[in-house]
């Protein structure tokens, strides 16, 4: 399976690598081919495509399965692989649900997305009445007996899910907190490394989707596993309210890239109030549509999936009454249009034509000029336009030892900078003013680093790529 994958990402990946450095341009706009189903299109660009799959339903409902082997090329189990499930007793596994999945994503040539090893829900009371050296026992033997059982079958795994509260980004007051303390992360981190050296290890939650202090939080978490070398990637749940994709998403997901991690849509839904109407069909495929783009666009976003296949299958009505509605097909299988949108983000649509808006400036003009400078240089292009707004990459490239930049820009016309990452400084005006964050400032002669941002602008205008300075600082 592993090496299926690999294979995959690397052929693949590498001609979508090449041609859009040629054209210096985001990959869903231009790499639109004649992919009609999700997982075509989404090989075609070397993500993942996920869904999170019931082991009853696989089992008992064929239509159920043939959407779920030709639309996906990855699968979580929804509850099968959780503790309550694996280990309701004490030494107790029982592995029948998630073996069938796991052997159905096989038969499929999917990959597998382990969803969870340590978690406040779903853990049997005997866990949770454990003192803290059984509680720690009970942890590694849990770990090491589900993630040896599928080593080299499960490509990755939500090693912690949810330990960060929703009070201000205090950790989650759990019973794997209490009894254990805060260690308790980096002991599950360290005993799913030994056990799998070769599955990613992502820390997964809810509501860290933009920049605000959970995700916060999860940062500093992520930045001491990292550096530990015990942490992969983040995952980011995306349970997401109609028209509240955050504005702040990929700067988001990008300060985390920016780490050296890989970042995931691990949960994606988007619930409406009851009955939707088709206007609110659209506004989610819109919805739906931006946070695909966002991970297709980042080469270290490994994939979205999302949390159930139908309508009916999904657990937002039971959680939030008179919502509903979340995900891509309807109750009776068919296609939704935020079905068609995620298709069109991926980049396929059966056209062959470009199915994102198309960018409003002139590809051929959307990366800087060569610059000038002797200690560095930078330079802007636009990786993503669209009407009133656009993403921007930059690229500082070190030409001597620095131990610190600064960067500077002038606008020609309404783009002003509403949000960045991997730079500080004064940034929101005409005259932009950058400096490199506390951690990309030292660079070798020769080294290179990347911050971004995004700019709003006036509807439909060009998105210039203005020259930029750089000095060592
Ligand atoms: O709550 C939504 C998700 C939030 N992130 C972590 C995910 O693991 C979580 O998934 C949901 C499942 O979608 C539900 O299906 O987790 C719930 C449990 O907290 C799952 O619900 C449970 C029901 O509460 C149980 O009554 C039921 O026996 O599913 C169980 C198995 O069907």
């Amino acid at each position: 399976m592993l090496l299926t994958r690999q294979r995959r990402r690397a052929v693949i990946a590498g001609a979508v690598t090449v041609a859009t450095a040629a054209l210096g341009i985001g990959l869903s706009t231009q790499f639109a081919s004649a992919q009609t189903t999700l997982r075509g299109a989404a090989d075609a660009i070397g993500k993942d495509i996920g869904v999170a799959v019931d082991a009853n339903r696989l089992q008992s409902n064929a239509q159920y399965r043939d959407i779920v082997a030709s639309e996906f090329n990855s699968l979580t189990a929804e509850n099968a692989m959780k503790w309550d499930a694996t280990e309701p007793s004490d030494g107790n596994y029982t592995f029948s649900q998630a073996d069938s999945i796991v052997d159905f994503a096989e038969d499929n040539n999917q990959t597998v997305h382990g969803h969870t090893f340590v978690w406040h829900q779903q853990t049997p009371s005997w866990v949770q009445s454990l003192n803290a050296t059984s509680m720690r026992t009970a942890m590694v033997d849990h770990i090491n007996t589900v993630a040896n059982r599928y080593e080299g079958r499960v490509d990755s795994w939500d090693v912690v899910n949810e330990v960060v509260s929703d009070n201000n980004g205090a950790m989650r007051d759990s019973f794997w907190l209490r009894t254990m303390g805060e260690g308790y992360i980096t002991t599950a981190f360290q005993t799913a490394r030994a056990a799998d050296p070769n599955a990613d290890l992502y820390i997964n939650d809810y509501s860290i989707d933009g920049i605000n202090a959970k995700s916060d939080t999860v940062y500093r978490i992520a930045q001491g596993l990292k550096s530990q070398n015990i942490l992969d990637g983040v995952g980011f749940q995306a349970h997401l309210i109609l028209g509240q994709v955050p504005s702040t998403m990929e700067a988001n997901l990008q300060r985390f890239v920016d780490l050296g991690l890989k970042v995931r849509i691990t949960e994606l839904d988007i619930r409406i109030n009851l009955p939707a109407d088709s206007a609110e069909l659209q506004q989610q495929a819109n919805d739906y549509q931006r946070v695909v783009e966002i991970c297709a666009e980042l080469a270290d976003c490994s994939g979205v999936t999302v949390w159930g296949l139908r309508d009916a299958d999904s657990w937002v009505p039971g959680t939030f009454p008179g919502t509903g509605a979340p995900l891509l097909y309807a109750d009776d299988y068919s296609k939704k249009p935020a079905y068609t949108a995620v298709l069109n983000a991926l980049g396929g649509d059966g056209t062959g034509n470009p199915t994102t808006t198309p960018a409003t400036s002139d590809p051929a003009t959307t990366t800087s000029p060569p610059p000038t400078g002797s200690g560095c240089t930078a330079t802007l292009s636009v990786s993503s336009p669209w009407n009133t707004g656009a993403t921007y990459s930059a690229t500082v490239k070190a030409n001597q030892a620095l131990s610190g930049w600064k960067v500077t820009w002038t606008w020609p016309g309404s783009e002003r900078i509403s949000n960045a990452w991997s730079v500080t400084g004064t940034l929101t005006g005409a005259s932009v003013s950058g400096a490199n964050a506390p951690y990309n400032g030292t660079l070798a002669a020769g080294q290179s680093t990347t911050f971004g941002f995004n700019i709003t602008k006036a509807d439909g205008s060009t998105a210039s790529v203005p020259t930029v300075t750089c000095t060592p600082a």
